[in-house]
């Protein structure tokens, strides 16, 4: 391999290096028992939604079963996810929050 191909071999190792990460969904669901004021906390507390957008999120997922709540890596979605059911645990609603591959 002479000079040029080393080089050129070493840009192409660094540009699979900077492929985006994949991004995950956050989304909540929707169930019949967990507070509609709740629900909007959880997401201006979390997803740092101001409480209007947190409103109109809260009742498309109430009107449609699930609603997205953001788009993360996959370290962070997972942190949101466990902070979501965590929060929610603790306050003894049902409220379920899930991670999928976008
Ligand atoms: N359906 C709930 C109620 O009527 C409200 C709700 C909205 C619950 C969104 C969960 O992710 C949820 N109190």
């Amino acid at each position: 391999m002479d000079a040029q191909d080393q080089q050129e071999a070493i840009l192409e190792m660094e540009a699979v290096q900077v492929e985006p990460p994949h991004l995950y969904r956050v989304l909540l669901l929707n169930d019949d028992y967990t507070p509609m004021d709740f629900v909007i906390h959880v997401l201006q507390r979390f997803f740092a939604m101001n409480k209007e957008r947190a409103t109109e999120i809260m009742l498309r997922i109430h009107r449609e079963g699930q609603g997205l709540c953001g788009l993360f890596s996959r370290d962070v979605a997972a942190t949101k996810v466990e902070q979501v059911v965590g929060f929610a645990r603790q306050h003894q609603h049902p409220l379920a929050c899930v991670m999928e591959k976008n």
